[in-house]
């Protein structure tokens, strides 16, 4: 007797820079594709409810101070006691969105200013940055939410946490830049939306990201990719 084959599910992140509306089309997202009969989940990170989400949840929200290294660290370790429920849950034939993952990891450390204290005296490397993270669970796609400084500013929530600085940001958006540019066997995997029109509209375009993540695990082999 054969076994009845699950086609596994794709794995999907939603990344961008602040207030590019992640959170909101994570949401439209999951309940279009469980309303379409596809089964789909939803995992944020960083993800606040565990025992690492509360340290880095203080952070966020506090001037604590920490040291960069240790944080970075913290911020994939976080991500690491995800990997068996991801893996399980894709395996299954679930479709899983995540609301930021490496990526968000990778430049928010590496826009870090150097501290003058350090050796050696330099911002954090994107290949020391990434480098904790390699073995994760690699995204089918990586559905990049593009906007201007200006207009994320003039969103809800904006400046209320420890990252949300103009200086900061400029910084990050040059090194999601960086890190797109980078690779070239990569870049398939960045499908770059333009998320300063209506909800409505960001909606559609991510759709399209959506079915291609769909076709290419289809055409796949079955198996996840590792980062
Ligand atoms: N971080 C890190 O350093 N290292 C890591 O490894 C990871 C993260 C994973 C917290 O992340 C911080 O952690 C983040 C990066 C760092 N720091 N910063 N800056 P978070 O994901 O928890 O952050 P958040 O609080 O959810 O904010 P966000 O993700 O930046 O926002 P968003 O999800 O992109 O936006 P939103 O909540 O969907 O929408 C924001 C507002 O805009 C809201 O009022 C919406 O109703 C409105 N909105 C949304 N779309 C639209 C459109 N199209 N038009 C008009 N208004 C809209
Ligand atoms: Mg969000």
């Amino acid at each position: 007797m054969t076994t009845p084959h699950t086609p596994r599910g794709a794995l999907i992140a939603i990344e961008g820079l602040d207030r590019a509306g992640k959170s909101t089309q994570c949401d439209l997202l999951l309940n279009r594709l469980l309303s379409s009969g596809i089964p789909a989940k939803l995992q944020k990170f960083p993800d606040r409810t565990t025992p690492t989400g509360t340290l880095i949840n203080t952070y966020l929200t506090s001037s604590t101070p920490l040291d960069d290294q240790s944080i970075h660290l913290l911020f994939s370790a976080n991500r690491w006691e995800a990997r068996d429920s991801l893996l399980s849950t894709l395996l299954s034939g679930t479709t899983i969105l995540l609301d930021r993952y490496i990526y968000s990891g990778i430049v928010f450390s590496a826009a870090k200013p150097p501290t003058p204290i350090k050796d050696p005296k330099q911002p954090l490397s994107i290949p020391w940055c990434k480098s904790p993270d390699i073995g994760l669970p690699k995204p089918d796609i990586i559905i990049f939410l593009n906007i201007t400084q200006e207009d994320a500013e003039k969103r809800a929530g904006f400046g209320d946490e420890r990252y949300e600085k103009r200086e900061l940001q400029e910084k990050v958006r040059g090194l999601f830049e960086d890190l797109r540019g980078e690779d070239s066997n990569d870049k398939d995997d960045w499908w770059v939306v333009n998320a300063g029109g209506t909800v409505e509209e960001v909606a559609e375009e991510v759709w399209k990201g959506v079915l291609e993540a769909l076709r290419r695990v289809k055409e796949g082999n079955g198996e996840v990719g590792s980062i």
